[in-house]
């Protein structure tokens, strides 16, 4: 589930191992990119935690996060 949390949607995703998790920020990046709308993120082996926010609107929660949040969660499923 995301949380909402200091004006960011933020949710950790856990994969098997590094691969897979790299896999899943590749598939991320170019959706990211379709929507010109980027992660803050972190990585470390197995773990990727991921915040949203819109900068252009003050650094805080917009629709645009939550597409992209929706988005995300769906990579999973394909
Ligand atoms: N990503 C995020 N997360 N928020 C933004 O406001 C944002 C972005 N703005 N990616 C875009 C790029 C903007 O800065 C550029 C200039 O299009």
């Amino acid at each position: 589930m995301w949380k909402e949390e200091n004006n960011k949607l933020y949710k950790q995703f856990v994969f098997k191992d590094f691969s897979a998790a790299f896999a899943f920020m590749t598939r991320v990046a170019l959706e990211a990119e379709k929507m010109d709308h980027h992660p803050l993120w972190t990585n470390v082996y197995n773990k990727v935690d991921i915040w949203l926010s819109t900068h252009d609107a003050g650094d805080v929660v917009t629709s645009k996060d939550r597409k992209l949040s929706e988005k995300i969660d769906k990579l999973l499923l394909s």
